[in-house]
């Protein structure tokens, strides 16, 4: 089990999803705080704006925004190396067509950073995760329109400039492939019935890679010791059958998540996808400069995240799961939400990455989801949360020793509790540490530690080597 030294070990979590305080400090609106509460069977609606009288679970989050100081604490508590989470673009650039940025958004972040190295915890910062202002959505139409890339790029140089010297490693979008299953999230566009969806989607998909290779030449040009990566969903996919047409089925899912790993590493569409896009007649807006800029902003390294893993079929309909489309696994079982567990599927999963590309991985996100009770003696005692996380480490570890893959980092989800994106519930809880929060906002929002808080204690204490408990 050997980690190599310097391992990021850490957590991840979102701004949206924890920090709260959607209006506080000079905060405009974003497109998470537009997303109401859901549940399993009832999804979140997009209203137009804040709409009275519905539950906004992001409003408040776990706020974070208040208790920072105290969250890090914990994170330095079990020995975290890193802390992902990411920058709220509406803190900075309230409305996101702005030319100066809030300086008051500024400093939280400056605070934030601060925090974390006072403890050595290296900040791991996403520029754009599943949130973005709501004034661009209403005045261009977000990711439809060309201009978000001249937006971005703003916002990304005003918080490069302002963090080089407390901030090494950068992501640009989170999951970036999502675009292609939940839109609305990461782009904020409200897909029409009488439109070429598949279209408005890879537009707004490359219109995102532009703004991110941007992104990535301005970083490098301002710190050229920045490690920026990119971040897509990355999990295992299996063809159903070993029927042939499940195979290209399979083939033919893959495709379309290397897209988006071919384009931001390797710096262009592949004739693959090119003549995908002619079969489909897709009338997509990519420039020669385009093109130009996407050879240049190659990123330094993938992030993804790994939950479960699917099957994919020419002939079963896929019901998706997760948080990805594709068909159940009848083999795996899966969690309270329909997640499959599979760990063995991440030694696929970074494999596949690393083979096709041999740039550095890291783990940006990988968890179960789970209803905790509190035990009688005041504590969580989540062992089915040790069990996910030890059988994932385990393929880590196979993945880098036997295999050679270089893995820089891991950091699991939601390392504290916080609101879950797909359903808006906290219920569906992740964290080492526990916040006392229902469903409803209620609760002293107080903080605790769970048991698997003193396992990850043990297994960064050890770099990896000892992940028994008892
Ligand atoms: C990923 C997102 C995260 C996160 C996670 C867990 O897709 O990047 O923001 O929330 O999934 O999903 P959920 O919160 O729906 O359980």
């Amino acid at each position: 089990m050997k980690f190599k030294e310097g391992f990021l070990w850490g957590g991840a979590v979102a701004a949206n999803q924890c920090e709260g305080a959607y209006n506080v400090g000079g905060k405009g609106l974003s497109t998470a705080d537009c997303l109401t509460a859901g549940s399993l069977h009832k999804k979140r609606v997009y209203t137009d704006g804040v709409v009275e009288g519905e539950y906004y679970p992001n409003h408040n989050g776990i706020d974070f925004y208040h208790r920072y100081k105290e969250d890090i604490a914990l994170f330095a508590e079990m020995g975290f190396k890193c802390f992902r989470t990411s920058i709220a673009w509406s803190r900075i650039f309230p409305n996101g067509d702005e030319l100066e940025p809030n300086e008051e958004g500024l400093q939280f972040y400056d605070n934030l950073f601060d925090e974390c190295l006072k403890y050595g915890i290296e900040p791991v910062v996403t520029l754009s995760h599943y949130e973005t202002p709501y004034g661009l959505v209403k005045k261009y139409g977000s990711w439809r329109n060309r201009k978000m890339i001249e937006f971005f790029e703003r916002y990304a140089t005003t918080v490069f400039e302002r963090y080089k010297n407390k901030v090494k490693y950068w992501l640009t979008f989170n999951e970036i492939n999502s675009v292609l299953i939940f839109p609305h999230i990461p782009t904020g566009i409200r897909l029409q019935e009488n439109e070429n969806q598949e279209e408005v989607c890879y537009q707004a998909a490359h219109y995102q890679m532009v703004a991110s290779a941007k992104a990535v030449m301005a970083g490098h040009s301002i710190n050229p010791n920045f490690k920026i990566g990119m971040m897509m969903i990355f999990p295992a996919t299996y063809a159903l059958t070993c029927q042939p047409q499940d195979q290209i089925a399979l083939m033919e899912a893959m495709d379309k998540q290397y897209l988006f790993s071919d384009v931001q590493v390797r710096g262009y569409y592949t004739s693959k996808i090119k003549k995908y896009f002619e079969r489909k007649g897709l009338q997509l807006d990519i420039t020669k400069e385009d093109e130009e800029v996407l050879k240049n902003g190659c990123v330094d390294y993938i992030g993804f995240s790994y939950y479960d893993s699917h099957t994919a079929s020419a002939t079963e309909k896929s019901e998706g799961s997760g948080n990805f489309f594709g068909g159940k696994n009848p083999y795996l079982q899966a969690s309270e939400w329909g997640w499959t567990i599979d760990a063995v599927g991440l030694r696929l999963a970074l494999n596949q990455l690393y083979d096709r590309y041999q740039v550095p991985l890291f783990i940006v996100e990988n968890g179960l989801g789970a209803i905790d009770t509190i035990g009688e003696d005041g504590m969580i005692h989540d062992h089915y949360r040790i069990d996910y996380l030890k059988k994932h480490i385990e393929q880590m570890a196979i993945a880098i020793n036997e295999d050679g893959v270089d893995l820089m980092g891991y950091t699991p989800w939601g390392c504290v509790d916080l609101i879950s994106m797909s359903t808006g519930e906290i219920k569906k809880r992740y964290g080492f540490i526990y916040v006392d929060c229902d469903i409803h906002g209620n609760g002293t929002l107080n903080r605790s530690r769970k048991e698997s808080f003193y396992w990850y204690q043990q297994v960064i204490q050890t770099n990896g080597e000892n992940l028994d408990w008892k």
